[in-house]
């Protein structure tokens, strides 16, 4: 009955999200309306391609082999061998350590990362979770990635069309003892994301990322290979424990991701995935996602007057 309020809720407050994530969660139409798509921006991609090419020297990914890129994300549902240049990174790291994140994506509770303990005190719990709002337009590093040629090159042949770019995202996890709840809520739990009839993100880690400290995990190729537990699995948008997803597929397929500073990767995050605690070190994440359609469900779009500091 729950589900069934939250459903009507939101098809109240986003119709087209709603729906989409009705019927994109079956295999026939995603193809049906990503090729549909496909087909009458044929030229208009075709534009793009050849735009991308004529740039390509521009990009921070000039040497990617970008056509092995696409086939290993088509294939695996996940692609690696991205790297940011150390020059990115650290602009867009001064940048975070100067403006105010917030705890648990919500916009009342802004606080600096240097007064991440204070913020804590103030809310009650340890903060598992902090975003930056307006990061794509608010911070020129990260509004230069969302155009590089070389993403924009891949992100065109990926998704068969022109690429619709629907949000930035750049979050810290911390190690903290995270509530249950605070897990669940921040994905930290094994899921499928539908957030369109095809789509893609890009994931850059801004920090560090060593076995067991934040580390984004991607069950391999399985964005055609949906967990097949309960009745209704390959349908079901639901959450999966560690055991169902250790039944379900070999470990080999469980990949934790791990790498330095500068790190990317792209994923179909239809794919089984989570992220996970980290046990000593924070982990800051860039995640640029492009679609066929905008819902304005994915962005991370603020008016400055929406947010106030918690601390
Ligand atoms: O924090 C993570 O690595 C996982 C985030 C996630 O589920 C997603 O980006 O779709
Ligand atoms: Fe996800």
């Amino acid at each position: 009955m729950s589900r069934l309020s939250n459903v009507l809720n939101s098809l109240g407050t986003q119709p087209g999200y709603t729906l989409m994530r009705g019927v994109a969660r079956f295999d026939t139409v995603r193809s049906v309306v990503a090729g549909t798509r496909g087909m009458l921006q044929r030229s208009r991609q075709r534009q793009l391609l050849a735009q991308c090419e004529q740039h390509r020297a521009e990009s921070c990914f000039a040497d990617l082999d970008r056509a092995a890129f696409v086939r290993q994300l088509r294939d695996e549902g996940i692609a690696y061998g991205l790297k940011l240049p150390p020059d990115v990174v650290a602009e867009i790291r001064a940048w975070a350590d100067q403006q105010v994140c917030f705890a648990d994506r919500e916009p009342n509770l802004g606080f600096r990362l240097a007064d991440r303990g204070a913020a804590e005190a103030e809310l009650g719990k340890p903060i598992l979770l902090a975003q930056y709002f307006n990061a794509a337009t608010d911070c020129p590093a990260i509004a230069r990635l969302v155009a590089d040629p070389v993403l924009q090159w891949v992100a065109a042949r990926y998704l068969c069309s022109v690429p619709t770019f629907v949000g930035a995202n750049l979050w810290w996890t911390f190690p903290v003892q995270a509530m249950a709840a605070d897990r669940a809520r921040h994905a930290h739990v094994y899921h499928r994301d539908v957030d369109d009839f095809r789509f893609f993100k890009f994931f850059f880690y801004l920090t560090d990322v060593a076995a067991g400290e934040g580390a984004h995990v991607c069950v391999v190729a399985t964005h055609h290979e949906p967990p097949r537990l309960k009745a209704g699995d390959p349908w079901n948008i639901r959450r999966y424990t560690d055991e169902e997803i250790a039944t379900a597929y070999s470990p080999q397929r469980v990949h934790e991701i791990c790498g330095d500073a500068g790190t990317g990767f792209a994923e179909n995050t239809l794919c089984v995935h989570k992220g996970s605690t980290p046990r000593h070190e924070p982990r800051l994440l860039l995640q640029l996602q492009f679609a066929l359609f905008d819902y304005g469900a994915m962005h991370d779009r603020r008016a400055p007057q929406t947010l106030a500091r918690l601390v």
